[in-house]
């Protein structure tokens, strides 16, 4: 097994091999890529409409009749019959070294974004990267691949119009966005399909109808989640359950890592450390957690354990060249690794869920489905190892066409594992590679990152580009995963973590202790308030996680989304907008003050009265003007407590108008696709010294209820407040408020 010592050095030795290799094929393109051509000029392509302004183009009329079938789709796409002459994006495909590129030119003032889980900044222009699934451990800013894929750009032209291109290839692709978008891959010729739209917004969420949304998760996840590598044992465990609850620090989930099992074998307990798996998870469900455990692609090779024996007999493992299983070496030793590709292994994979969870694992952790195998060349299964693929992914192939969507497929398997277990609840899967299109089954986490300032920093932008790439559930390790940091970096970090789509604190083997109390009392105060504010947003929370598995537009929104049209929030980094309506300044280096750019118009700062306002450790928010923001009351978890009162941020725009949705349901299982939930519009106006606020219901048959609502009304003067019952019409006095 590898030390800690060697993965350093080798994540060391690989990141400058990829960076020598990726300055060395860019020197190499820069003679090779064809020059400049007008829009509409005659090159061999040929292409279809699929859709409203949707065009799909190929090299040629051989290689659309030979064309792969495209993984990331939810379904495939019609044919429509001829492109429109005129498109204003037109793809020219040419060969480098005799492989399949394509390029599209740019018009001056073209911002481009998207390209998934990347190192660097939110402004793609100028950068290359390599959608290559890799085992990125310590990744540096340069570091060209890491554990997800998506050939996928967003590029937003000068007036604000914008259009995508989604190269349709699973092999390993180069994205090179010098001057132009260029995509050079290592498979056959591929196609490209091209979205064109009057907003980046309408282009996501026609990508979200393409590639699909993400599921409703379960309300509990929405909540801070607590992870190390590993807490074990079992008391161990229970002990940082009840350090949450006696600190008063709310907290959904506690995480198993990969120590719990059995010698390293996914689905078992190890008998010591973890005798009696029911019974923890019946304590700490009674503590109102939710328990959520890792699962491994790498079986263990060992006749005695029973995955590997169903395994061999259904036949499932990923073959190597001449048909003998393929043998990788990784935390249990020697393995064997399901072929996730192909639906049998997927349902056998499914089918070893039920058992597992019904130890009271309400959620699974899958980690090192890169690939990632020990001592093997560029830390992965030969690329000429065989999958047997379903007809629909492209039929049987080598390793080095189906390895981006290894991890994809597998967590299709576990959440297929998960419902069939299941049913009448949300699957949640966390996984670390991934595919664009895979956020349909799980939410992302970015990986073994560092705990350094850069790597803080560096998750906004990482998580901006990850929602424009259709993945909206995704978050950073808080704290950082290796090296110790300090403790102006943690408390700093939890603050910007504690408002990301994801929010878990995880930390490495061997590492300082890195839970919210950990650095002492000052910080543990502000990770306490950073995470009650977490959960005093929720319902806000929650109403935009709705959105997004309605519409695809991600829950954390670049600064550029206000107002695409305006140049200067185009390249922001260091904040974000939660949602339409919050602005979050997150300050993220340890100097950095609190004057980025901001969008035009009306910004309110707020705080949420848990002395949040007056921490300057944590991001500054500001509700936009025309908004009214629903907040609950401060809980130890998800769900524990009635949304009464129902608390409402209020910011007037110019025309003394605002209004806010509010989405609830149970928080969990599916009745809510029957109609059980309420979605209800809240609309507020000042009238004098009054406050008129009425509420109607958009859709949802739950019924209305009775609860009291504080309102906050954000004025230049500061916060007004007025208090009342919930009702169809809601008169505040102004005059009369505190
Ligand atoms: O399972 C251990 C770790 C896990 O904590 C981490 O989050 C993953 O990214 N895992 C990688 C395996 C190897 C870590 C060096």
């Amino acid at each position: 097994m590898r030390t800690m010592r060697s993965v350093r050095e080798s994540a060391v030795t690989w990141f400058t091999t990829c960076r020598s290799l990726a300055l060395l094929l860019a020197a190499v393109l820069a003679t090779a890529i064809p020059p400049p051509t007008a829009a509409g000029d005659a090159v061999a392509r040929v292409g279809e409409r699929c859709g409203d302004r949707i065009a799909r183009f190929h090299a040629s009329e051989d290689a659309r009749a030979r064309g792969l079938p495209s993984i990331a789709l939810a379904a495939p796409l019609p044919d429509l019959g001829p492109v429109p002459a005129g498109s204003p994006v037109q793809p020219t495909f040419f060969e480098i070294a005799g492989r399949p590129a394509v390029r599209i030119d740019i018009e001056a003032g073209t911002s481009l974004y998207g390209t998934g889980e990347t190192t660097g900044p939110l402004l793609r222009n100028g950068t290359q990267v390599i959608a290559w699934n890799y085992d990125a451990y310590g990744y540096g800013p340069g570091m060209p691949h890491l554990y997800q894929s998506h050939p996928w750009v967003l590029a937003v032209r000068a007036d604000g119009s914008a259009y995508g291109i989604l190269a349709e290839t699973s092999y390993r692709c180069r994205i090179d966005l010098a001057e132009y978008v260029l995509f050079a891959a290592e498979g056959p010729p591929f196609s490209v399909l091209i979205i064109e739209r009057d907003s980046p917004q309408e282009v996501i969420t026609t990508l979200a109808d393409l590639i699909g949304r993400i599921p409703l998760p379960p309300q509990w996840a929405l909540g801070y989640h607590q992870c190390r590598y590993s807490y074990c044992p079992e008391a161990r465990v229970l002990e940082i359950a009840r350090g949450f609850r006696d600190r008063a620090i709310p907290c959904d989930v506690i995480w198993l890592d990969i120590d719990y099992m059995d010698g390293f074998r996914s689905f078992t307990f190890h008998p010591e450390h973890f005798p009696d798996p029911r019974r923890l998870t019946d304590q700490l469900h009674a503590w109102g957690f939710k328990v959520v455990a890792m699962i491994d692609p790498g079986i263990k090779r060992d006749p005695e354990y029973f995955a590997y024996d169903s395994g061999s007999r259904a036949d499932a493992w990923v073959k190597a060249a001449g048909d003998r299983d393929y043998i990788g070496t990784v935390w249990p030793g020697e393995c064997v690794f399901p072929d996730f590709t192909n639906a049998d292994a997927r349902a056998w994979w499914a089918g070893l869920h039920p058992k597992f969870l019904a130890n009271g694992i309400d959620g699974v952790w899958n980690d090192m489905n890169e690939p990632a195998i020990f001592n093997a060349e560029g830390r992965t299964m030969p690329l000429d190892n065989v999958h047997r693929a379903d007809r629909e992914l492209g039929g049987i192939g080598p390793h080095a066409r189906y390895h981006n969507v290894y991890g994809m497929q597998m967590v299709r398997a576990t959440q297929a594992g998960l419902l069939q277990a299941r049913p009448d609840r949300r699957p949640f899967v966390l996984t670390r590679a991934n595919f664009i299109g895979g956020h349909r089954y799980a939410a992302a986490w970015t990986g073994d990152n560092v705990a350094v300032w850069e790597h803080l920093e560096g998750s906004i932008p990482m998580i901006l580009n990850l929602g424009l790439s259709g993945q909206p559930f995704a978050g950073a390790d808080i704290g950082g995963f290796s090296r110790a940091g300090t403790g102006a970096l943690f408390a700093r970090w939890m603050g910007i973590g504690a408002l990301m789509p994801f929010a878990r604190g995880h930390t490495e083997k061997g590492n300082i202790d890195k839970e919210p109390w950990s650095f002492g009392q000052e910080i543990e105060r502000t990770c306490r308030q950073a995470i009650q504010r977490r959960y005093r947003l929720m319902p806000y929370l929650y109403t935009l996680f709705r959105e997004a598995a309605e519409t695809g537009v991600p829950v954390m929104r670049p600064l550029f989304f206000a107002d695409p049209s305006d140049p200067k929030l185009r390249a922001e980094d260091d904040a974000f907008l939660l949602g339409g309506d919050v602005l979050v300044i997150a300050r993220p280096l340890p100097n950095s003050d609190f004057s980025t750019v901001r969008p035009a118009g009306i910004w309110r700062r707020f705080d949420l009265g848990l002395g949040d306002g007056a921490n300057l450790e944590l991001p500054r928010i500001f509700l936009r003007g025309g908004a009214i923001l629903p907040a609950g009351p401060v809980s130890e978890y998800a769900g524990q407590v009635l949304l009464d009162p129902l608390t409402l941020y209020i910011c007037l725009d110019e025309h003394g108008l605002a209004e806010g949705l509010l989405y609830e349901d149970a928080g969990e299982g599916f009745d809510y696709r029957e109609g059980a939930f309420r979605l209800a519009r809240y609309r507020a106006r000042q009238e004098g010294e009054t406050l008129v606020l009425t509420r109607e219901r958009v859709t949802g048959n739950w019924p209305t209820v009775d609860r009291e609502v504080v309102v906050h009304l954000l004025t230049l003067r500061g916060m007004v407040t007025g208090r009342g019952r919930s009702g169809a019409t809601l008169r505040i006095p102004l005059a009369a408020a505190d």
